[in-house]
């Protein structure tokens, strides 16, 4: 008799029921609870005989796995979130009578989930795309989700645009390319033809579009909101996030190149902070205004393509989100987590803005889709964290064993002909009402949302000459990859309208000659710029970044001790990396052991490098392409280097030529102080215009 093959692990052999065995070890199951013997073996006619369809451990298990895959997010559909808490820190009682932002110290759940738009579910974490910021606040009074974007504006005016919007940007339907990216013929014809796109096609092209972490960039509600007190007053809202962590890019070069070293990069950098507990952290603000103070702007408030100045309204502070816990298993919560911008709670309502009001209906729909069933509510991630009652029942997958016979509202089958069940509460939400302006139905567009390049020009005059670079070279990158030169030109006849500083560089930059202007419906104001819209005007901090420090054999362990320590102060993550990863022998002897080898770790990867070796090793390093890389690539994306002397055959192998950002170490702080600095001096050298 033929025996078994293979011998299972010995903790899978033992199991009755789900009862942990006595050893300590969870007995297998069936999703029925019956106890299974053997997970290594199916049921088989003879040793080498055919599997036998009574098997029904076997056809549980593939059939269970047969389903596991559910639809993705028709957009958003890579993301990745985590747990956390909101703070009131200033209360706002007099606007809102939300109860999350009653009390100072005040503290409810959340579940956030930062995503790309464009991108399919596999696809990488760094291109040029929008991202998602979805906030799920489980508060006493039911579950609020901000649904928002890291750009304050968006793409289109009303929602019935958006399907095509969406079918424009991703992937072409006749050839099934280009993955997660907006540099073709399909999203440019479109957007070129839908001038109202061109505020947002901006931030698209800008640094905006290349965050160097989920955590560091700015989150935006979008939509104007209506925050709701007490007495059934209204006022108007834009909710703002401000990353405590400070803003941060990737270059264009960097993004491209860790999209290969790593897919995962922004996953794994909120992993490893969280995991770390270097808690991310976001400040939530408000801007607050009435209609008057509405009436009196030039651009419509009801409208997604403007966006309102800070520096004309400033943002109010009123509470943080801090990221502390992230999720246990990736499917059931990042993946099931359904968010609604129709979820708000008594205290906070909607406005007129048409695609906001588009958006109440889309997101409910999709997560019949996506997730199968109308009570997908009842998944853990989604379900309220307070109580919730009413007459809705049954469905696919009811998880719920309700009681009683009423099932319907009035009813008088309690004790003695009282009604039994839950009934309306005073204090629920209640609606603002507001007159509607003109009561007859119309398919039409606001005269007041016709000017769509006066915010267009606002932005790109508000950024620093480095960004307008930046915005510049994405510019030409992606009508370098559109094919259908009549596009080009149309996007081009747009910029001439924004800026034509701009048209004519995007021009030089692609060697076409300048087309006439586009005809503005409304031709643009000038704004004075806002310094809130730059990611250059602020100066981030060190803490949240991380160093790469390159060790070889004979590597001074004192400074690696320096460097650690000081970066472990500073808020700063540190990664060595060798040419092997069992790591390397120090000077005094000792080892080091390496988180990364050299190849799997390029300097992409880190916001600042070390390099620390003797000569000798350096030599040997120099025949090391993915060592030369390390080195030509940090310089080349500008950032600091410091080293201990003995890289210099490394250094001067890579091309790197002595500046203030690459330097001896000498106090450690010289470097983990400039971890978060670009020597954007730097780049006249490498784009060759010194
Ligand atoms: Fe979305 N959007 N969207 N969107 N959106 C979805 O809902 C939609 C819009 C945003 O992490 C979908 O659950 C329409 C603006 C985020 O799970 C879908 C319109 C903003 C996420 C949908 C918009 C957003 C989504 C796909 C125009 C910024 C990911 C899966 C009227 C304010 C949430 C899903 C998460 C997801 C529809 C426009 C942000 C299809 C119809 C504007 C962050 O329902």
């Amino acid at each position: 008799m033929a025996k078994k093959q293979p011998t299972a692990p010995v903790q899978t052999r033992h199991g009755q029921g789900g009862e942990p065995h006595q050893s300590g070890y969870q007995g297998l199951t069936t999703n029925h609870g019956m106890p299974i013997s053997d997970n290594q073996n199916s049921l088989r006619a003879g040793a080498r005989g055919p599997t036998l369809l009574e098997d029904f451990v076997l056809r549980e298990k593939i059939f269970h796995f047969d389903h596991e895959r559910i639809p993705e997010r028709i957009v958003h559909a890579r993301g990745t979130g985590a747990h956390g808490f909101f703070e009131c820190l200033h209360p706002i009682p007099e606007l809102t009578r939300a109860s999350l932002f009653q009390k100072a110290g005040a503290r409810v759940p959340v579940f956030c989930r930062f995503s790309t738009v464009a991108g399919s579910k596999g696809s990488k974490d760094t291109p040029r795309d929008v991202r998602g910021f979805a906030v799920k606040f489980y508060t006493d009074e039911g579950n609020w989700d901000l649904v928002g974007n890291n750009m304050p504006v968006f793409f289109i005016q009303d929602a019935i645009k958006f399907p095509d919007l969406i079918h424009a940007v991703k992937p072409e339907a006749d050839r099934g390319f280009p993955q997660a990216a907006s540099a073709h013929d399909t999203f440019w014809d479109f957007v070129s033809l839908m001038p109202e796109s061109m505020h947002m096609v901006l931030w698209l092209m800008s640094d905006r579009a290349l965050p160097r972490s989920f955590r560091m960039m700015e989150g935006f509600g979008v939509h104007t909101f209506q925050l709701v007190n007490e007495q059934g007053q209204a006022h108007f809202v834009k909710f703002h996030w401000k990353p405590k962590q400070g803003m941060q890019s990737t270059l264009w070069d960097e993004a491209v190149k860790i999209s290969g070293a790593d897919p995962d990069y922004l996953r794994r950098d909120l992993y490893e902070a969280i995991q770390s507990g270097a808690f991310p952290e976001w400040e939530l603000g408000i801007q607050v205004f009435d209609q008057q103070w509405a009436s009196q702007q030039d651009y419509d408030v009801l409208d997604p393509t403007k966006l309102i100045p800070e520096e004309t309204l400033p943002v109010k502070i009123i509470g943080r989100l801090v990221l502390d816990r992230y999720p246990d298993n990736f499917f059931a919560e990042t993946e099931q987590v359904a968010f609604l911008p129709s979820n708000v709670v008594p205290g906070i309502d909607f406005s007129d803005d048409p695609l906001l009001q588009g958006r109440l209906f889309s997101y409910m729909d999709t997560q019949k889709s996506r997730l199968g069933t109308t009570n997908f509510h009842q998944i853990p991630v989604n379900a309220p964290r307070c109580p919730f009652h009413n007459f809705q029942r049954d469905g696919m997958m009811q998880t719920q064993v309700f009681k009683g016979r009423a099932t319907y509202e009035p009813n008088s089958l309690g004790e003695v002909g009282e009604p039994t069940g839950p009934r309306e509460q005073e204090h629920g939400f209640r609606t603002v009402g507001s007159a509607p302006q003109d009561a007859a139905k119309l398919r039409v567009r606001a005269e007041s949302f016709a000017d769509h390049y006066t915010q267009a020009r606002l932005f790109y005059r508000s950024q620093s000459e480095i960004e307008q670079e930046h915005l510049i070279a994405g510019l030409v990158f992606e009508l370098s990859k559109v094919q259908l030169n009549h596009v080009r030109l149309r996007v081009l006849s747009h910029m001439r309208v924004i800026d034509e500083g701009l048209a004519q560089r995007a021009a030089q930059g692609l060697g076409l000659e300048l087309p006439e202007p586009a005809v503005p419906a409304v031709p643009p104001r000038d704004m004075p710029p806002s310094a809130a819209l730059s990611i250059l005007a602020h100066k981030p901090p060190a803490a949240g970044r991380c160093l790469g420090i390159l060790v070889t054999d004979g590597a001074d362990d004192a400074l690696v001790g320096l460097l650690r320590k000081t970066a472990e102060q500073a808020g700063v993550a540190v990664k060595i990396v060798a040419p092997r990863v069992g790591g390397v022998t120090l000077a005094s002897g000792r080892r080091l052991p390496a988180d990364e080898k050299i190849d799997g770790a390029p300097s992409v990867l880190f916001d600042a490098v070390a390099l620390l070796m003797n000569e000798s090793e350096a030599g040997k390093l120099c025949n090391c392409k993915a060592a030369v890389d390390f080195v030509s690539d940090a310089y080349g994306h500008l950032k600091a280097l410091g080293h201990d002397g003995g890289a210099k055959p490394l250094l001067e192998r890579a091309g790197v030529s002595t500046d203030k950002g690459v330097f001896v170490i000498k106090t450690g702080g010289d470097l983990v102080g400039k971890v978060a600095t670009r020597f954007w001096e730097r780049r006249h050298q490498i784009n060759g215009t010194a």
